[in-house]
């Protein structure tokens, strides 16, 4: 059992409430960790601690110093790679392959990919006839950080990384349900000797602590990923104070099958994008729209590929979908495939609980599932399920595709599979989508602006978007 701490001025503190919450395994429902239920007391001493730290050594901390421990936080999550990928695993459910490979590597990643880039960053000059401007920028000041449960460290540290990187100091919270990489990286920061008071860490309820976050007044600005209702109380909360605000919120992202595609590699793109970390991606492609003519050929291939996956224990190394997050998500999940069979749909394949050996009875385990014939204006087609539920609708032409593609609330991501190339430039385009992948899905580059259209945000991160939202852009006027 871990008992996890805040982590507020370089120290590690329990909650002034003196209350715990328990942390529970998805894999089989057992408690795993006692957090902290912070408040706003809490908060309001992390957010005085990242203040002080604004002002000592750290505002004279030059890029170079930044870039160097960035790269130790780096190095430190490294060396113990195994470590922080079985507590993801074990936190959230995920296979633990998949933490390895992914999860941490990327979380590693980002830490190194914006050490370089404050290192080659540059501001704009602008000449003009008897003067000169160039850009300055400044740290932003005290930033919020606020994440979800499905990619825990992998979206935490998108945050910390660049936040730190323009010389901000960040009070963070975790989501509740998976709270033990955030815990390890104050470890990290602990252990490495960072500077205190630039990274606090406080647990607890997004009513109470991550409330007390994005109304302090000394936290200057918010990066908020999570749910697109979540999103509006926070943007609610925050915009009166005049915070900078970046808000990376949910999707139901369309992944478009023309027939002229290379299909095998269509087949395993669109199960990939479907049921990846058990479709609990933001950016997972849950409505599959497929070219009438090839329409049956693909829903019987999709759906041998997808009954064939290995569901399971996250720990065993073949696993390709593990548990759900929570018994509460579960149910949601399972309320949808339920919605599904109501509004008329086939479940072609999963729609059930699995059957798995007895250590995992309490988990929360979904079969992954495939469903048809519904009609793409429905509930289970437009509504964000977020579990490994796909709907997969046929299309006559690109007009209709477009129309279905681009017809609901969310313009996260898409997907587009097809060999012609016009078609590719033309309909991309045309996706009302913050980010458009062509016969691949979740390719990523670190430099790309990421975020969404429509409900599924406000702004975006990465690459030197990320460093102009960590940093206030100030002009300098010079007359000649
Ligand atoms: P959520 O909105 O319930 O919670 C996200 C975070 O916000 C958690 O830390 C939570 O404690 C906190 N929170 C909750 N209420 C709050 C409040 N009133 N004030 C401040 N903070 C509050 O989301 P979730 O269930 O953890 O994650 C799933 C959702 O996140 C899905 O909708 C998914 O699409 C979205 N998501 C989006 C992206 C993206 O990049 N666009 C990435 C991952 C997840
Ligand atoms: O890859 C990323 O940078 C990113 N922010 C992914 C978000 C995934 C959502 O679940």
């Amino acid at each position: 059992m871990i008992t996890v701490r805040n982590y507020v001025g370089g120290r590690f503190v329990p909650a002034h409430s003196g209350q715990h919450m328990d942390d529970l395994c998805p894999a089989d429902g057992t408690v795993i960790a006692q957090i902290p239920r912070s408040g706003a007391r809490d908060v309001d001493e992390a957010a005085a601690a990242a203040n002080e730290a604004l002002k000592g050594p750290w505002a004279n901390s030059t890029v170079e110093d930044r870039a160097q421990l960035l790269e130790s936080i780096a190095s430190a999550i490294e060396a113990r790679l195994d470590e922080f990928a079985a507590l993801e695993s074990r936190d959230q459910g995920k296979p633990v392959s998949l933490a390895r490979s992914v999860d941490i590597p990327r979380a590693i990643a980002n830490f190194r990919f914006f050490a370089g880039a404050i290192r080659h960053d540059h501001t704009d000059f602008h000449p003009m006839a008897g003067a000169l401007n160039y850009t300055l920028r400044r740290p932003v000041g005290v930033m919020g950080l606020i994440t979800p449960w499905n990619l825990p460290l992998y979206l935490l540290t998108w945050k910390v990384a660049p936040a730190l990187a323009m010389g901000n100091t960040i009070v963070a919270k975790p989501s509740e349900l998976t709270p033990l990489t955030a815990n390890a990286l104050a470890e990290v920061f602990d252990q490495i000797g960072a500077p205190k008071g630039i990274f606090n860490l406080v647990h607890g309820l997004g009513a109470e602590a991550g409330d007390a976050i994005v109304s302090h007044p000394e936290i200057k600005g918010i990066s908020f990923t999570g749910g697109t209702s979540t999103g509006a109380l926070v943007a609610a909360s925050a915009a009166p104070k005049f915070k900078k605000l970046s808000l990376e919120l949910g999707g139901k992202n369309p992944t478009l099958i023309f027939a002229d595609c290379d299909f095998d590699a269509a087949v395993e793109g669109a199960a990939r994008a479907g049921f990846a970390n058990q479709g609990e991606i933001c950016l997972c492609g849950s409505r599959i729209l497929v070219e009438r003519s090839i329409h049956d050929r693909f829903l019987t291939a999709l759906t041998q590929r997808v009954a064939a996956m290995k569901v399971g224990d996250p720990s065993a190394q073949d696993t390709q979908v593990g548990a759900l997050v929570s018994a509460d998500h579960r149910d949601k999940v399972e309320s949808y495939i339920e919605l599904g069979k109501q509004e008329g749909g086939t479940i072609e394949c999963g729609g059930k609980r699995p059957e798995l050996a007895e250590k995992l009875q309490d988990g929360y385990y979904l079969e992954p599932t495939v469903i048809s014939g519904l009609t793409p204006s429905c509930r289970t087609a437009t509504e964000e399920i977020f579990g490994p539920v796909v709907t997969v609708h046929p299309f006559d032409d690109e007009r209709e595709a477009m129309a279905m593609a681009n017809g609901v609330r969310y313009g996260l991501a898409a997907s587009l599979w097809t060999t012609n190339l016009s078609r590719a430039h033309r309909l991309a385009e045309e996706l009302e989508s913050g980010m458009v992948w062509v016969n691949t899905w979740l390719l990523r580059d670190l430099r790309v602006p990421f975020g969404g259209m429509k409900d599924s945000g406000v702004g975006r991160e990465g690459g030197r978007y990320s460093l102009e939202f960590f940093s206030e852009s100030r002009n300098i006027c010079i007359k000649l």
